[in-house]
C-alpha cells in the first residue's frame, strides 16, 4: 500500500497515519478543531449537540483511516468476499459503539469532562439509525459487528431511507405515528457522489437471433433512476478491521430532469419527476412479518438489488478472473426473500450482458447465493403479481419463467407424472392473478437455505418447504441459530456487569469469545460477587424507574419484580395474553383483603413496541395496555403491588436501557410461530430470567442454561395444528379465568368495552388462532411460580448468574462463523496489529 503512494504526497500521508488519539489532550484538540472549523461554531456556545457532533467527527476521522486500510488490505488479499443483502439494518446509535470498539471511550470521557460535558449526555444526543422494523433488521446489524470483529471481508448492502421506522407517540392511550426524519446531521455516512449506478424500470424486451442462432434479448425503453452510494464505516471490536455498509439513495438520472418541460414553463412537472425518483428510497415499509405487495416496495427491491449487483460485479471484473471463478470470490447472502431479485439480476447480467450460456450462468448463480428464511407465517411470505412484474421488470419476468421451466423439468424427471408436486413447488402460483412466489425462487436460486433456530429450521423442512427437501435432498437445508453481539448487548448496554465479569474472567476477552463467560460460574457462591451482581441489577432498575417517571409520570418501586415484554406488537407474539394475565392479577388482588394482599409479590409490568400503522388489532392491544395502566396505576387498593407501564417508542437505544433492568422478560409466542427471537438472548445475557413458550431459540436457551433457570409453559408446536383443527371443527370453551377477564373488560372496568371487543372475540368467537385461551391457565400458573421463585432472592441470583455463565453459544460471532464455514466458504483475513 505504502509503496503505491506517489512521492510528493508520501510525507503528508505518513504524518497522517495514526488511527487512535494519543491521549485525552489529543482527543480534545480534535474536538475543538471540529467545533470551530467543521461546525463553524465557537467553544463559547458549544452545547451538548455540538459536542456530540464534534466528538463523532473526531472518532469518524479515526475510523475512516482504518476503513481505508481495511479496504486496501481486502483488495490486495484478493480473497473471497461476502455480501450481506438486507432491506433493513437497525443500527441504533453509532458513537458509543465506535468509542468502545476502537477502545478509546475512556479517553473521550476524560476529554469531554475537561470540556465540561458528561459523556452519557453527549451520547444521548444521537438520533438512532432506525432503518429496520425489528428482529430481522437488528440481526443484520449484529452480523455487521461480528463480521468486522472477526476480520471477515464483508460488505453490507441496503437502502438509505430518508425516513426510518416511524416514531411512536402515545396519545390518550392510542399509538400515533410520526415520521422519523433522521438525516439532518449524520456524521456516520459518506456520500459517494462518484459511485452511481443507473437503474432501469418498465420498458420492453426485444429478441433477435445472432449469427450462431443464439437468441439475444434486449431490455429497452422505460425510465432510468440513479442510485448514489452512501458508505457507513463498521468498526470491529478490538481489531483495526473496519468494514463497509453501502446504502443506496435514489435520485433522478441526469437525463431525466426534463429541460423540455422546464423551458416550456412546466417547471412543476419537471420537479415532480425528480421527486418521483427520490421517492424510491424515501421510506422504510413499517411492516414486520407481513407482506403487502405494494408496487413501490418492489421498485425499492429492484433498485437496491440492481445497484448492489452492479457494484459487486464491477469489483469482481477488476480481478480479471474467469466468470466461473465468481462463486470463489463472491458469496451473497439473501436476508429473507426481499433481495431475491438478485438471483434473476445476476442471471440477466451473465446471459444478456456478458453472453454466457444459460447453464454456465445458472451454475454461477446458484453457487453464489444463500437464502435465510426468518418466518413460517404465511402472511409474511412474499408474492408479487405477474402483471405487476410484467409492467415493472419485463425481462426479469421472462427470466423467471425460464428459470421455472428448467426447474420444473428437473422436478418432473425426478417425480414423473406428479402434477400436484409440480404445482406445489412451481415459482409461479396459478392464481388469479398469477403470483411469483419469492421464497421458491430464492430456494431454487441458492445452494443453501437456512432457518434461524433449530425448531424453526426443522419446521421449514417439514412444512412450508417440505417438497423442496424431496426435490433437492436434505443437505441443502440447514440451521444457523441466531446470535447477538455481546459488544452492544453487554459491554455497551451494561458497562458495570461487563466490568464485573472481566474482573473475574481476568480480561475483556470474553467479549471476543463469549464462551469464556463460563468462568464466572465458579463465583456463583462468592458472597461479594453475588452482592455486586444484585446491586448492578438494582441500579439498572433504578435508572429505568427514573425513565418511567420522566416519560409517564408513574412512580414504580425498583424493588418490585420488573416484568418486561418489549418487541413489535403482533398477535402471534401474544401481548394480548400478557395484558389479560395482568388483568387477572389485578382482579385477584382486588378480591383479597388488605392483609392477604401484603403477601403478594409486587410487580411492574412493562410493555413496549410498535404496531404496524395498518394493523388494527395490534393497535387495539396497545390501547388496552394503556387503558389497564390508567386504572391500575391509580387504584389506591393496589399501590405498589402492581403497575402497568407502556413505554413509548421502543427502539435500539431504549432497548439498551430497558434490557439490563429486567428481572423477567416475556417470550410467549404461540409455539411454532416465532422463528428464533433474539431479545430473549439479550435479556438472559444481562441476568434476567425468561418466561416463555417452547418456541424459537427459547428451546436452545433452555438446553444451554438448564431447565431450572427458565419458566416454560404452554402447548407444544407439534400439537398446535390439532388444537386449531379442534377450534374450527370441534368445540372449545374459553378458560374460566380468562372468561372473568373478559367480563371485567365488558363491564367497562377499563373504559369503553367496544374499544376492546376485537381482542375478545378473536379468542371467543373466531377460533382463537393463537391459542391464547389454551395456554392461559398454564401461563397464569407459571407466573405464580415466578412470584414464588422471586421471593427467594438468593435462589434468583443463583439462577441469574448460572444463566449468564452459560450463554456463550448465543454470540453472533459463533453464528457468523457458522455461516462462514457452512454457507459462504470464507475465512477471516489475517490482520497484523499496528
Ligand atoms: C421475521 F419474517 C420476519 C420479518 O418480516 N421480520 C422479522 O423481524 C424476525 N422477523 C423473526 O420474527 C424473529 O423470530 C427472528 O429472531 C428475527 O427475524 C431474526 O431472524
Amino acid at each position: 500500500v505504502e509503496a503505491s503512494i506517489p512521492e510528493p504526497q508520501r510525507k503528508a500521508w505518513l504524518a497522517h497515519q495514526t488511527s487512535g488519539f494519543k491521549d485525552k489532550d489529543g482527543f480534545e484538540t480534535e474536538v475543538v478543531r471540529h467545533v470551530e472549523t467543521t461546525l463553524a461554531r465557537s467553544m463559547y456556545n458549544c452545547d451538548e449537540q455540538a459536542a456530540y457532533s464534534a466528538c463523532s467527527l473526531a472518532f469518524r476521522d479515526r475510523l475512516i483511516l482504518e476503513w481505508n486500510r481495511t479496504q486496501q488490505r481486502q483488495t490486495f488479499a484478493d480473497s473471497k468476499r461476502v455480501y450481506y443483502l438486507s432491506l433493513e439494518f437497525l443500527m441504533g446509535r453509532a458513537l458509543d459503539n465506535a468509542m468502545l470498539n476502537i477502545g478509546q471511550k475512556d479517553v473521550a470521557k476524560a476529554g469531554l469532562a475537561e470540556l465540561g460535558f458528561r459523556i452519557e449526555d453527549v451520547i444521548e444526543q444521537e438520533h438512532d439509525a432506525a432503518l429496520g422494523n425489528g428482529g430481522l433488521g437488528r440481526l443484520a446489524a449484529c452480523f455487521l459487528d461480528s463480521l468486522a470483529s472477526l476480520n471477515y471481508s464483508a460488505w453490507g448492502y441496503g437502502l438509505r431511507y430518508r425516513y426510518g421506522i416511524f416514531k411512536q407517540e402515545i396519545i390518550d392511550g392510542y399509538q400515533v405515528e410520526v415520521p422519523d426524519y433522521w438525516l439532518d446531521f449524520n456524521p456516520w455516512e459518506f456520500p459517494r457522489h462518484d459511485v452511481t449506478v443507473d437503474i432501469q424500470f418498465y420498458g420492453h424486451v426485444t429478441k433477435r437471433t445472432d449469427d450462431n442462432g443464439k437468441t439475444i434479448a434486449t431490455w429497452e425503453g422505460g425510465e432510468i433512476v440513479k442510485a448514489v452510494a452512501y458508505d457507513v464505516p463498521i468498526p470491529g471490536y478490538a481489531t483495526p478491521s473496519t468494514n463497509n455498509l453501502r446504502l443506496w439513495s435514489s435520485k433522478a438520472a441526469s437525463g431525466e430532469f426534463d429541460f423540455q418541460k422546464f423551458n416550456s414553463g412546466d417547471y412543476e412537472n419537471s420537479v415532480a419527476d425528480q421527486q418521483r425518483a427520490e421517492t424510491i428510497s424515501a421510506v422504510l415499509y413499517p411492516n414486520d412479518n407481513l407482506d403487502r405487495g405494494k408496487e413501490l416496495r418492489l421498485k425499492q427491491q429492484y433498485f437496491w438489488v440492481a445497484a448492489s449487483l452492479y457494484d459487486i460485479v464491477r469489483r469482481f471484473k477488476k480481478s480479471r478472473r474467469a466468470w466461473k471463478e465468481f462463486p470463489d470470490q463472491v458469496a451473497i447472502q439473501l436476508n429473507d426473500t426481499h433481495p431475491t431479485l438478485a438471483v434473476v439480476e445476476l442471471q440477466r447480467i451473465l446471459v444478456d450482458l456478458e453472453g454466457l450460456d444459460w447453464e454456465e450462468a445458472w451454475n454461477i448463480v446458484t453457487n453464489t447465493f444463500g437464502y435465510t428464511n426468518h418466518t413460517v407465517l404465511p402472511e409474511a411470505l412474499e408474492k408479487w403479481s405477474v402483471p405487476l412484474f410484467q409492467h415493472l421488470l419485463p425481462r426479469h419476468l421472462q427470466l423467471i419463467y425460464d428459470i421455472n421451466l428448467f426447474f420444473l423439468q428437473s422436478v418432473e424427471r425426478k417425480f414423473p407424472k406428479d402434477r400436484e408436486m409440480l404445482a406445489r413447488v412451481s415459482i409461479i402460483e396459478e392464481s388469479q392473478p398469477k403470483m411469483v412466489r419469492m421464497a421458491h425462487l430464492a430456494i431454487v436460486g441458492s445452494h443453501k437455505v437456512n432457518g434461524v433456530a433449530e425448531l424453526h429450521s426443522d419446521l421449514i423442512k417439514t412444512t412450508i418447504f417440505k417438497d423442496f427437501v424431496e426435490v433437492f435432498g436434505p443437505d441443502k437445508f440447514t440451521n444457523v441459530t441466531n446470535g447477538i453481539t455481546p459488544r452492544r448487548w453487554l459491554h455497551q448496554a451494561n458497562p458495570r456487569l461487563s466490568e464485573l465479569i472481566s474482573s473475574k474472567t481476568g480480561s475483556q476477552n470474553f467479549l471476543k469469545d463469549l464462551t469464556e463467560l463460563a468462568k464466572i460460574e465458579h463465583y456463583k457462591d462468592d458472597k461479594a460477587f453475588r452482592k455486586e451482581w444484585a446491586e448492578i441489577k438494582y441500579a439498572n432498575k433504578v435508572r429505568l424507574a427514573k425513565h418511567i417517571k420522566k416519560t409517564t409520570g408513574v412512580d414504580v418501586n425498583p424493588s418490585a419484580l420488573f416484568d418486561v415484554q418489549v418487541k413489535r406488537i403482533h398477535e402471534y407474539k401474544r401481548q394480548q395474553m400478557n395484558i389479560f394475565g395482568v388483568i387477572h392479577r389485578y382482579l385477584t388482588l382486588k378480591s383479597l383483603s388488605p392483609e392477604e394482599r401484603k403477601k403478594f409479590q409486587p410487580r411492574v409490568s412493562i410493555f413496549g413496541g410498535k404496531a404496524a400503522p395498518g394493523y388494527w388489532m395490534a393497535k387495539q392491544i396497545i390501547h388496552l395496555i394503556n387503558a389497564v395502566g390508567a386504572v391500575v396505576n391509580n387504584d389506591k387498593d393496589i399501590g405498589d403491588l402492581l403497575k402497568v407501564i407502556f413505554l413509548e417508542d421502543y427502539n435500539v437505544s431504549k432497548a439498551e436501557m430497558i434490557i439490563p433492568a429486567s428481572d423477567l422478560s416475556e417470550h410467549i409466542s404461540t409455539a411454532g410461530t416465532e422463528a428464533s427471537g433474539t431479545s430473549n438472548m439479550k435479556f438472559v445475557l444481562n441476568g434476567g430470567l425468561i418466561i416463555g413458550t417452547c418456541d424459537g431459540a427459547n428451546i436452545e436457551i433452555t438446553r444451554e442454561i438448564g431447565e431450572q433457570n427458565i419458566f416454560l409453559f404452554g402447548n407444544l408446536a407439534e400439537d398446535v395444528e390439532d388444537i386449531r383443527h379442534n377450534h374450527t371443527y370441534g368445540s372449545y370453551t374459553v378458560d374460566p379465568d380468562l372468561v372473568k377477564v373478559f367480563e371485567a373488560i365488558e363491564k367497562g372496568t377499563f373504559g369503553e368495552p367496544n374499544d376492546f371487543m376485537g381482542m375478545i372475540s378473536a379468542v371467543r368467537d373466531h377460533g382463537d388462532f393463537y391459542l391464547v385461551s389454551d395456554d392461559f391457565h398454564s401461563y397464569i400458573e407459571t407466573q405464580e411460580l415466578v412470584d414464588k421463585a422471586y421471593r427467594d432472592q438468593e435462589g434468583w441470583v443463583t439462577k441469574s448468574i448460572e444463566s449468564v455463565a452459560r450463554m456463550g453459544f448465543f454470540s453472533s460471532d459463533r453464528c457468523i462463523n457458522e455461516y462462514a464455514e457452512g454457507i459462504w466458504n470464507i475465512e477471516p483475513l489475517a490482520v497484523k496489529d499496528q
